[in-house]
């Protein structure tokens, strides 16, 4: 039995997605990070960075943060998600610290200084809208040419750890149709019914205005998406 700290925001919704496509058995405690209840003292004992994700394994009496740390404990845990051979590990291993030092801190930048921040500061604004858009061209590049996930042909928790993200720069009208493998893997994701469930449990996102800034990412192709386009994916998805 797994106790879940969580909220509905992009790091939590990869654990979301991995307990369901695993199928464990899990309690999920709502964290109200909006009305700071991460700084509660009672939240900092359980974890001193005072962020979702958290889980508490009951089984082996582990508490353990950061998301995508709780994804390989959670992979190893049932011998799923995750390859065993070794240079495929290791490649798994890369894309999940890429993901959580790279894509994450930057898109959750860019979203701050977009969206959220009280003060309008336009080289925050654009620092963080190029990165973002660099780092987009770079998922992009990692994604096989003819196979349908980041590891080839094997369906993994490195999917997982991208999705947060990506479905989250979706939301915000950040949007992704001008990475055609990046638009086909989206909508692979969103064909899986755990993913669909996850994205939106313990909550959606919320519904967020599309920020004067925003602008489609630069094309590293010209060819089209093969897929829906980010406005008609984000809608299909309850809100
Ligand atoms: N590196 C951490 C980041 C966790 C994180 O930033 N969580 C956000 C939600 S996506 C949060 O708890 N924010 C609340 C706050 O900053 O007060 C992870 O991957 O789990």
């Amino acid at each position: 039995m797994i106790t879940f700290y969580a909220y509905g925001a992009p790091n939590p919704h990869k654990v979301s997605i991995a307990l369901l496509e695993l199928g464990l058995e899990h309690e999920i405690k709502v964290v109200e990070i909006w009305k700071g209840e991460g700084q509660s003292p009672g939240f900092l004992a359980i974890n001193p960075n005072g962020k979702v994700p958290v889980i508490v394994d009951h089984d082996t009496g582990l508490t353990i943060s950061e998301s995508n740390a709780i994804l390989l404990y959670l992979a190893e845990k049932t011998g799923r998600l995750l390859p065993t051979d070794p240079a495929r590990r290791q490649r798994a291993l890369e894309l999940l610290f890429f993901q959580a030092s790279g894509v994450g801190p930057m898109f959750g930048q860019r979203a701050w200084f977009t969206l959220f921040a009280p003060e309008h500061v336009p080289y925050a604004i654009t620092r963080y809208r190029n990165e973002a858009e660099r780092l987009t061209g770079v998922i992009e590049s990692l994604l096989p040419d003819d196979q349908p996930w980041f590891l080839g042909d094997e369906y993994s928790i490195v999917d997982i750890a991208f999705m947060g993200w990506i479905w989250t720069a979706v939301k915000m009208h950040f949007p992704i149709d001008a990475y055609p493998k990046l638009s086909a893997w989206l909508d692979r994701m969103l064909a899986r019914e755990a993913v669909r469930q996850g994205i939106v449990t313990p909550n959606p996102l919320p519904t967020f205005g599309c920020p004067a800034t925003a602008q489609p990412l630069a094309a590293p192709s010209t060819s089209a998406s093969s897929g829906a386009a980010s406005s008609e994916r984000a809608e299909a998805v309850a809100a």
